[in-house]
């Protein structure tokens, strides 16, 4: 693969006697891609547990360094944390904060991807930027690498995490604003394991006999997925070209290679002992999504995902997972006969769902991942317990009555403009761009429904910072007509009214190993999507206005929630996340005396009243009470079938269920950019 553009910075570069990296002369000159790679010939690379300087402070060096993806590929150049990819694994313990200090001993100008960076898209500068985020981490803003808090070569930053969260499996990954798909792309990646011993203690307490392999444990194993594609030379080969008519200069909307590598070797292989092994799978791919199955046919046994234990081990027959997602499993090898060798497959589409599995005619390896060899002798003195019936207690996701909801969208966008005047390509969050004023300011301690409806033709996994959230569930919509009305209004309009099968949000409830904690999560194409999100630490009574985190989420630099396809968030699909300790617009009350004397079971009440254009109700809650009481009450979603804020109006419709007089109250709380008053009810409509 030779670009134009390519060609031509090589040419200067030699005319002006720079000494680029090998691996750029390399594609500068046309170097082939590597022929078909054998598989299973590199052992897996198990990363070092990082020691701290001295008791809980770390430091941590981002380098330059050479690494060999397989066997028959030369050294080629990354990044790595410490100078290893994959970086070294933190094991940290809940309750014990830690800090670390990163050093950024990059150079500008020297990217392995330097001809990838594209200055159509956001703050895309070889200028050797970067920031370290804990993904999935319950973090200080200011140690959360928000990726507009990136710094330069020869600076440093102290990163301070807290541990306060359940046990589970978090990665640490750069985050530097434009630079982060090449920075990933370049190794700048690792594992931490944030271990709960009171949780294991519980878990072993009320298994007794049972057991699960630590943290520290030669058979509990760290596995990051990542896909790429080679030059002959050993190099990686990222496009250095746009796809046509995108109107970018370089960005490519979706990164898919042919070649599986784990913890940074080609489809590597695991030597395993007839035992039960317990694996954190992560996929640190850009772009690509894996369903991973075992050729013998063995199942996986789920632990937990994202942000911890699930309440009960799940069994499945086949491990999805998205860019960004953790899963916690076990693999059962004790009663495979030794010299048994076992492939790791994928079969996931890319892109998914409405992709294909092969990205070219090279591509066969991205099938097999990895393999493990069933030959290491049984170690007697250590047992093989099975597995604990009972994990860590956690109820299905359940919105209390009355949570707030907030209305959001993904979409696509193509608008004329960019270096050529031409259809420029982009995705986003609510149609915003990350630079545009925060519109996402939940209250601290909040908890909310965030009700997701993707427009477009992809699966994207979205990740918050800061939360670990619950998902409630999927249901499909009809999206253009809800595409059409989000591209005419200024703000966030419902997908309520758009609902196939009914307007109450009783959709297709999580998969089993959906159902733990996470950061996360699939949103598909045609579906509404909904998360329970709670602005406050994981075990922590969610109270709106207080503050439970040990620090405060409400300072600069805030922050983000985004796609987890790299490419996608990067342009630009990705917004601030700013907590606010009170909604930042004052919360707006309108009583309304409605004298209902007749809803019966098949009437439908609508109260509508007139919108300042521009003005949304981003968390909205429906109260009620009938005459001489005293209290509110809040109505459940159920109840409240819809509160819509569009084309100028809002409206609230409450399904059949309510008899008598009733007064009702609806509190939109707005935010900052989206001020504004409501007027009082012009309509009151039984039909
Ligand atoms: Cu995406």
């Amino acid at each position: 693969m030779i670009s134009r553009r390519g060609f031509i910075q090589a040419g200067a570069a030699i005319i002006a006697g720079t000494v680029l990296p090998f691996e750029q002369v390399g594609r500068a000159l046309a170097v082939p891609a590597a022929p078909p790679l054998e598989p299973f010939v590199d052992p897996l690379a198990i990363p070092p547990v990082k020691a701290p300087v001295s008791g809980t402070s770390y430091a941590l060096r981002v380098e330059p360094a050479a690494h060999s993806y397989h066997r028959d590929l030369p050294a080629t150049a990354v990044y790595g944390y410490d100078g290893i990819y994959p970086g070294p694994t933190f094991v940290a313990t809940r309750g014990t904060p830690i800090t670390v200090e990163v050093t950024n001993g990059l150079t500008a100008g020297t990217h392995p991807f330097h001809d990838s960076f594209d200055p159509t898209i956001p703050f895309n500068v070889d200028d050797g930027s970067i920031a370290v985020h804990l993904h999935g981490g319950e973090t200080e803003p200011a140690s959360d690498g928000n990726p507009m808090d990136m710094f330069l070569p020869g600076a440093s930053h102290v990163y301070a995490y807290g541990n306060s969260q359940h046990g589970t499996t978090l990665w640490y990954h750069d985050h530097a604003f434009g630079n982060t798909r090449l920075n990933v792309m370049a190794g700048l990646a690792g594992f931490y394991l944030l271990v709960d011993p009171a949780e294991e203690a519980a878990i072993a307490a009320a298994n007794p006999g049972a057991g699960l392999p630590a943290a520290g444990s030669p058979y509990l194993i760290g596995l990051a997925i990542q896909d790429r594609d080679f030059f002959a030379n050993g190099a990686v080969d990222y496009p250095t070209m746009p796809d046509p008519g995108s109107g970018h200069m370089a960005w490519v909307p979706e990164y898919f290679a042919n070649t599986a590598c784990v913890n940074g070797k080609a489809t590597p292989y695991l030597e395993v002992e007839p035992r039960r092994y317990r694996f954190r799978v992560l996929n640190g791919s850009q772009a690509r999504f894996y369903k991973l199955s075992l050729d013998n046919g063995a199942h996986f046994k789920v632990l937990g995902s994202d942000g911890g234990y699930l309440a009960a081990p799940v069994d499945v027959a086949s491990l999805f997972i998205a860019p960004g997602e953790r899963y916690d499993v076990v693999i059962d090898f004790t009663d495979v006969a030794i010299g048994t060798r076992i492939v790791m497959t994928n079969d996931a589409p890319a892109p998914f769902p409405s992709g294909t599995l092969f990205t070219d005619s090279r591509a066969d390896t991205v099938m097999n991942v990895m393999q493990f060899r069933v030959t290491l002798p049984y170690d007697i003195l250590v047992p093989n317990p099975p597995l604990p019936a009972t994990l860590t207690p956690i109820a299905p996701g359940v919105a209390p009555a009355g949570t707030p909801v907030r209305s959001l969208f993904l979409n696509e966008q193509a608008v004329i403009g960019g270096p050529y005047n031409d259809v420029v390509e982009r995705v986003m969050l609510c149609n915003r761009e990350m630079l545009y004023p925060a519109t996402e300011q939940p209250q601290v301690g909040a908890t909310e429904i965030w009700e997701i409806a993707n427009t477009t033709g992809d699966t994207h996994p979205i990740h918050l910072h800061l939360v670990q959230f619950r998902l409630l569930g999927r249901q499909a919509f009809k999206s253009d007509p809800y595409w059409t009305r989000a591209m005419e209004v200024p703000y966030f309009p419902t997908a309520r009214p758009f609902l196939t099968g009914g307007p109450t949000m009783m959709g297709r409830t999580p998969r089993p190993q959906e159902a733990a904690w996470k950061d996360t999560v699939l949103m598909h194409p045609g579906e509404v999507t909904r998360i329970l999100v709670r602005f406050a630490p994981q075990d922590a009574t969610a109270v709106p206005g207080t503050n439970s985190f040990a620090f405060d989420p409400t300072v600069t630099p805030g922050y983000v929630w985004h796609c987890h396809i790299l490419e996608h968030e990067e342009n630009d699909m990705m917004r601030p996340l700013m907590p606010q300790m009170a909604y930042a617009g004052s919360a707006t009350t309108i009583t309304i005396h409605a004298n209902v004397k007749s809803i019966r079971r098949h009437h439908t009440l609508s109260l509508t009243g007139l919108l300042t254009p521009g003005q949304l109700g981003d968390a909205c809650v429906v109260e009620a009470r009938r005459p001489g009481q005293t209290d509110w009450r809040v109505l459940s979603t159920r109840t409240v079938s819809s509160v819509t804020t569009d084309r100028g109006r809002w409206s609230a419709k409450f399904t059949p269920g309510l008899h008598g007089t009733y007064s009702f109250r609806v509190r939109f709380h707005a935010t900052a950019d989206r001020t504004g008053s409501l007027s009082s009810v012009v309509k009151v409509r039984v039909k």
